[in-house]
C-alpha cells in the first residue's frame, strides 16, 4: 500500500475528560486541523475550529459526547470523540448525522465501543 507518510487519524480517536478539562491538539505529520461538527456537540458548547497544522486547546464546558473532523481528511474517515463525565445523552447524534462512508464507519466503530 502506498502511503504519503502522513498520518490521518486522531490519537486516540475516543477520549474520555471531565467537564473544565483542556484537550489539547497537536500535529504530527501532515496538514490537519480539529473542528467540532454541528450537531454533534452538546447543547450550550462552543463550536471551534483550529487553522491547519495550529497546536490548539479546546476547553469542555458541558457533559456529554463531542464529535470532530479534521476538515481535509473528514472524507478519509479522520474524525474522533471526546466524552466529558462518561455522559452518553447525546451519542445517538454520532450516527444519525449524514458524513461520508469512512467517518460513518469511524463513529459507528467508536460508538460500539460507548455502548458495550
Ligand atoms: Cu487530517
Amino acid at each position: 500500500m502506498w502511503s504519503d507518510g502522513g498520518i490521518k487519524y486522531f490519537m486516540p480517536e475516543l477520549l474520555h475528560v471531565k467537564t473544565g478539562d483542556t484537550v489539547r491538539f497537536r500535529n504530527l505529520s501532515g496538514h490537519h486541523n480539529s473542528e467540532s461538527l454541528e450537531g454533534l456537540i452538546p447543547e450550550g458548547a462552543s463550536h471551534w475550529i483550529s487553522a491547519l497544522d495550529e497546536t490548539y486547546d479546546v476547553q469542555i464546558t458541558h457533559p456529554g459526547v463531542y464529535g470532530y473532523i479534521c476538515a481535509p481528511h473528514y472524507e478519509k474517515g479522520m474524525v474522533g470523540v471526546i466524552v466529558a463525565d462518561q455522559d452518553l445523552h447525546n451519542l445517538e447524534s454520532l450516527t444519525s448525522a449524514d458524513h461520508p462512508k469512512e467517518a460513518q464507519k469511524i463513529f459507528g466503530r467508536i460508538t460500539a465501543k460507548l455502548t458495550k
